[in-house]
């Protein structure tokens, strides 16, 4: 299976890059430009980061990553020294001698790239004549009190200085062949200087979302009805983002091939920003990275125990439930409480409570919100329950251990213990105190933190709103940790890797999602979830992946349904999740994370590499040959991604059950099953499961 996946409908990646001549004895470079560079702040650099090893393998050393100097990263991220590449350190040097600070080294990650860094402040006393530079070429101006956009400027005409350098002093040895990629509208000034200027560059520019996307989704518009409506000036202006927006618009329209992250990003650009991507290319991630083989059952069953531990704690006093009938859910990413679709999950969460207490379910649900949000430090009521939870388990350890002392001394004389000599009045009494101490007259909390803005929280207020408030009665509970996991933290210290690896199901029913990490971070730690179909990662799976819900990647539709609809689709997604067995859910783990392969650079490489070959194409003709070699007609990401898709997926293909099925954990009956657990489960699913598993092969690619 894992060789069949790298080659796609008779493309084979590796075969693509097994072309004879080396990158280095071609002369053929790769720069990529993105602010993102050895510098965290978005999405961006995880595509980056785990892309470098796989880049690398095609580059090798011709392989460069331009970002602005950003010291406190630099410090823990890069090895600064200088380049042994003679053009690098030429065209740095010249940068150096006109007062602009050039850092060298490599990136200490994966792949050890190359790293040239441009220090935005050393270049600032620039910034009025490139202003007009901009101006002159193309017709954009820059207002003043946008910082943004002026480090953006900056950065860009670094960028475009040293690519004109540096194939001045790489094109003296022999012809050279440079391709630039550049990632979204930070990076987008250095495109456009650079094509106006008519360099002997090959420019691709990716973008990861639009600017007016993004604003347009978090107010209040009906985004996708109205995508041809929108008055774009009007709103950018309204915005305040006009010279943003022409800065993107104008690199997308400047780029010898412009590519978006998905198909939905795509249809989002042909109207926004009036260009129609070249190709897509989906974020992959390095699977390397997340593989604990056969282990990740038991990392799940572990951290599960971590979870477990925390939750016994923020219960106590409530703690009526049974925590091997509970289940764990979650959503996390960046507080963009609608774009997110966390509106979505709160209102889902209220019905998944009503239809679990009417069906009388013994099943309990904990939600947990992640979403860093403005807060005074965890609440006292958090910390109290832990510290509780830890007092009584304390004094348990203490009572067993005297407990184990007695009977020794006891046995050794030769006699039986009457009841009264191993559970003494003194160990009674201590467990007393511990019981009261930990009754409590408030309902465990719906938050951990002191929430800033608490009355105007939009997290806050939805689970006000549909009383979500952790009553006994309620099989739903729900626990908002308005900060990102951390390893160190005194009230949940777990990583959230780990975090995720503990939970059951990733609910992440988002509004506006160029691709969305989380889920696919969620598949390759074998996590079922659920997204969207206005996500570029439902969409994806969904177009993917045959009967992708038996893989455990549910897609919620929010395209072709009304928000009612899609919310009673998701409240059902998670009842009927709720409602399987161990031992199913254990299947569904499996297949889930059988589908990391799907999600691998390794796979979705080749069409970073399209997209380069096509830049080349554009500029070098005589590349043609080798565009079609990783061409075909029925390659899967059209360039022109069409918007009439129909909703429902197409009926399912029927597989013949392999003889060989390596999955384990598959009960070979219904009534082996049914033995194997004592949880009864709807027919509707019983069904899902009786009649075949597929194998990961039969993963229908593009
Ligand atoms: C798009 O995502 P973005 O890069 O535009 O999203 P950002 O808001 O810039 O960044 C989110 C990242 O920031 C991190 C978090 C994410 O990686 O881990 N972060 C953090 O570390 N600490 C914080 O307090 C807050 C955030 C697009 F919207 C996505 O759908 C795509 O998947 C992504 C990549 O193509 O690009
Ligand atoms: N994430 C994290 N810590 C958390 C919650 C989320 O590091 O506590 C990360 C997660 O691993 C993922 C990213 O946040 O990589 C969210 O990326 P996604 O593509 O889903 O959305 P974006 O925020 O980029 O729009
Ligand atoms: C993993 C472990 C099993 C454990 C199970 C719990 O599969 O290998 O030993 O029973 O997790 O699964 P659950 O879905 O109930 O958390």
């Amino acid at each position: 299976a894992a060789k069949s996946l790298r080659t796609f409908q008779g493309i084979n990646f590796e075969s693509c890059l097994d072309n004879g001549e080396s990158a280095e004895q071609m002369n053929k470079w790769l720069l990529e430009v993105s602010w993102e560079v050895a510098n965290k702040v978005g999405g961006i650099y995880t595509v980056i980061r785990s892309k470098v090893p796989i880049t690398k393998k095609e580059y090798g050393n011709n392989y460069i990553c331009l970002g602005p100097y950003n010291d406190s990263f630099v410090k823990t991220e890069v090895e600064v020294g200088e380049s042994k590449i003679e053009a690098i350190r030429e065209t740095v040097n010249e940068m150096k001698r006109y007062g602009v600070n050039v850092v060298t080294g490599n990136w200490l990650i994966e792949g050890f790239p190359q790293v040239v860094l441009f220090d935005i402040g050393s270049a600032a006393h620039r910034l009025d004549g490139w202003k007009g530079d901009f101006f002159q070429y193309a017709h954009i101006g820059i207002p003043y009190h946008d910082r943004e956009s002026n480090d953006a400027l900056i950065f860009g005409f670094c960028v475009f200085w040293f690519i004109g350098t540096f194939i001045e002093h790489v094109k003296r040895i022999k012809k050279s062949y440079v391709i630039a990629h550049f990632h979204e509208w930070l990076a987008g000034v250095g495109l456009v200087m650079t094509r106006l200027r008519g360099y002997d560059c090959g420019l691709i520019f990716t973008t990861h979302a639009t600017l007016l996307g993004r604003y347009l989704c978090a107010g209040a518009a009906d985004f996708y009805n109205n995508l041809s409506r929108f008055d774009l000036d009007k709103e950018a202006g309204d915005r305040q983002i006009y010279h943003r927006y022409c800065i993107e618009r104008a690199a997308a329209s400047c780029a010898h091939v412009f590519t978006t992250v998905s198909k939905i990003t795509g249809i989002e650009s042909e109207f926004l920003l009036n260009k129609k991507p070249d190709i897509l290319t989906p974020n992959g991630l390095s699977v390397q990275t997340f593989a604990a083989l056969h282990e990740f059952q038991n990392l799940h069953a572990q951290n599960k125990e971590k979870l477990n531990a925390f939750v016994r704690g923020h219960f106590y006093g409530h703690y009526d439930f049974d925590l091997d009938k509970t289940l764990y859910f979650f959503i996390a990413g960046r507080y963009e409480f609608s774009n997110k679709g966390a509106d979505m999950f709160i209102e889902s969460l209220a019905r998944l409570n009503h239809m679990l207490k009417s069906s009388g379910s013994d099943v309990t649900i904990v939600a947990f919100l992640i979403f860093p949000t403005a807060t005074n430090n965890f609440n006292i009521e958090s910390l109290r329950g832990q510290s509780v939870a830890k007092m009584l388990r304390d004094t348990v350890q203490n009572v067993q251990s005297d407990i184990g002392k007695r009977l020794y001394e006891i046995c050794l004389r030769g006699r039986l213990p009457t009841p009264d000599q191993i559970l003494q009045a003194s160990d009674l009494i201590e467990l007393k105190k511990c019981i009261y101490a930990s009754q409590r007259s408030s309902l465990p909390p719906i938050c951990t933190h002191n929430v800033c803005n608490d009355s105007t929280d939009p997290i806050l207020n939805a689970l006000r709103r549909c009383q979500l408030f952790n009553t006994r009665y309620d099989r739903v509970k729900v626990i908002f940790h308005p900060e990102f996991l951390r390893s160190t933290s005194p009230l949940l210290p777990m990583d959230y890797e780990e975090f995720v690896r503990g939970c059951h199901l990733g609910v992440f029913p988002s509004y506006y999602e160029p691709w969305g990490y989380t889920p696919a971070e969620c598949t390759v730690m074998g996590v079922p979830n659920i997204s969207t179909n206005l996500s570029g990662f439902g969409c994806f799976m969904e177009e993917h992946v045959h009967q992708a819900e038996t893989y455990g990647i549910y897609v919620v539709d929010r395209r072709y349904k009304s928000a009612e609809e899609s919310c009673h689709q998701l409240a059902q997604y998670m009842f009927d999740f709720s409602q399987l067995t161990r031992r199913q859910r254990i299947i569904l783990r499996n297949r889930t994370e059988r589908l990391s392969e799907l999600l691998d650079w390794n796979t979705l490489g080749i069409y970073y590499y399209r997209a380069r070959q096509m830049a080349l194409q554009r500029i070098h003709p005589e590349f043609e040959e080798e565009l079609l070699k990783c061409t075909s007609e029925t390659f899967s990401a059209p360039s022109t991604p069409g918007v009439s898709r129909s909703s429902t997926p197409a009926p399912p293909e029927r597989e013949e059950a392999s003889d060989d099925e390596d999955d384990q954990d598959q009960p070979t009956s219904p009534n082996q099953q049914e033995q194997q657990s004592s949880e009864k489960s709807p027919s509707t699913i019983d069904k899902r499961y009786e009649p075949h598993l597929e194998r990961a092969d039969s993963v229908r690619l593009l």
